[in-house]
């Protein structure tokens, strides 16, 4: 295989070993070569060999860059050093005076910089049910550039018609953006939905093995790609070649993994539907969620991520969260190992008092890829108390 092998055609599993993964044109090597360099020898002054200093590019990171586009369908994409670092980069394309529009059930963190940091900039912002076309066309305004959503959600795992949300969009002249952190492209790709930025935080599951942060926005514009690409030089928030190496690395078993995620989930939820102690299962495969057809429509599988409501509110759900052993008590989400959380008081406490709060009973589950029986048995202890 050769640099520039036509992959177009390829499925998303050999996209996912190869696209970006080519051997190295100059030594053959099979993987991607860390280019621990911050600077670059040039021929004479301004005759570079296609690289000048690191925070503008890369190589490891240019073959990230050119794996996760491929991914997700898009022409192009760029690298950061957070998913928070991508969704900032993303808002700067914003001026004061102009709006947003996103949903009211997203990441705790996305909430704080619109809400906290972006209006310190006189950039305003309305938070709605985004699965309500009238919802949200009440709350566009002639400043609103941006609506935003991210499908499934955190942690509520509702599901927003990206279709419906994209026309929205340009119907207002308005872009749509779409945090694909919980699908992943493996199981949605909202480019060829309309959307017009996909962001990740890669921490999750294109990493998928909790040792790296790393954010991602992929689009199908150049126009777009040429503002993002001279935000990402001027800001600087770019990710280390050592972190862009562990999220190749990561890429290439995201199919797998990912269909073991969505099984083990769905066996899971199986399982709480009918527990005691359980209230309320949120998870979009179900037929029950609110949103499945939805889901059913734009989406593969339904995910790795579950959440359920516990008797015995914010005290019983803190109790449980406590008692798990292959589940961890941790924040974040996507990686090979399980994980268990109380959004209200972890990683949505900064959403408290706001129209994004988060019942204190709600669990959420970061299923894994171990074995099924030593995941119930672990959730079963873990409820009986
Ligand atoms: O943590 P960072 O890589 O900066 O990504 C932020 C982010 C963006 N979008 C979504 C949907 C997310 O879930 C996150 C981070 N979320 C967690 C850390 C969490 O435990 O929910």
């Amino acid at each position: 295989m050769t640099g520039d092998k036509e992959n177009s055609e390829w499925g998303i599993e050999t996209l996912a070993i190869h696209a970006g993964q080519e051997p190295d044109l100059q030594t053959g090597a099979v993987t991607v070569p860390v280019y621990q360099t911050s600077t670059y020898e040039q021929d004479a002054v301004g005759q570079d060999r296609g690289y000048e200093y690191s925070r503008t590019g890369n190589p490891t990171r240019d073959a990230l860059e050119k794996s996760i586009s491929a991914l997700e369908g898009g022409t192009s994409g760029k690298a950061f050093a957070s998913g928070m670092a991508a969704e900032d980069t993303i808002l700067r394309l914003l001026n004061p005076g102009d709006h947003i529009v996103m949903g009211n059930d997203a990441y705790g963190g996305t909430f704080r910089l619109i809400s906290k940091v972006l209006t310190r900039f006189n950039i305003g912002w309305s938070a709605v049910d985004l699965s309500n076309p009238k919802a949200i066309e009440s709350a566009i305004t002639d400043k609103t550039k941006l609506l935003w959503t991210e499908t499934p959600s955190n942690p509520l795992l509702s599901i927003v018609d990206i279709e419906m949300l994209a026309s929205l969009a340009h119907d207002h002249g308005a872009w749509c953006v779409v945090d694909n952190t919980f699908a992943t492209p493996y199981l949605q790709q909202p480019l060829s939905l309309g959307a017009d930025f996909v962001v990740h935080s890669t921490t999750k599951y294109l990493g998928g093995h909790s040792d790296v942060v790393g954010g991602f926005i992929a689009m199908n514009s150049a126009d777009l790609n040429e503002e993002i690409g001279f935000l990402q030089n001027a800001i600087g928030a770019v990710p280390a070649p050592w972190d862009c190496y562990l999220l190749l690395r990561g890429i290439k078993t995201l199919p797998v993994r990912m269909d073991r995620h969505c099984e083990n989930a769905e066996k899971i939820t199986q399982f709480l539907k009918v527990h005691e102690k359980v209230e309320e299962v949120l998870y979009p495969g179900l037929e029950t969620h609110p949103t499945h057809l939805i889901a059913e429509k734009q989406m593969r599988k339904y995910g790795g991520m579950v959440s359920f409501t516990v008797k015995g509110g914010q005290e019983a759900a803190q109790e449980i969260v406590k008692r798990t052993k292959v589940f961890t008590l941790a924040e974040s989400l996507g990686a090979v190992e399980s994980l268990i959380e109380v959004p209200a008081a972890m990683t949505h406490l900064s959403a408290e008092g706001s129209p994004l709060e988060v019942d204190g009973s709600l669990i959420r589950l970061s299923v894994g890829i171990e074995a099924i029986d030593d995941l119930l048995n672990d959730l079963g202890q873990a409820l009986k108390g």
